[in-house]
């Protein structure tokens, strides 16, 4: 299992970290999401042999928050 921390700017409240945390647990190979509204960033654990960063990336601008590094 592989461990990523990726920014995600744009969420103003709890229901954002809900709908975020929610598009990411939905990605097949992802076994663990933490989104902090805080620190604007979500932790994210998965299996390399089912997505890939670029992925949980695309997840989360599909979801409307920007996500870049
Ligand atoms: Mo809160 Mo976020 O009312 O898209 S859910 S701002």
């Amino acid at each position: 299992m592989t461990e990523v921390t990726i920014k995600v700017a744009g969420m103003s409240c709890g229901g954002c970290v809900r709908n975020v945390t929610g598009v990411l647990k939905a990605l097949p190979g992802v076994t663990d999401v933490s989104v902090s509204l805080d620190e604007a960033q979500a932790e994210i654990s998965y299996d390399p042999g089912q997505v890939n960063v670029e992925q949980l990336r695309q997840a989360i601008m599909d979801a409307g928050f920007d996500s870049n590094d």
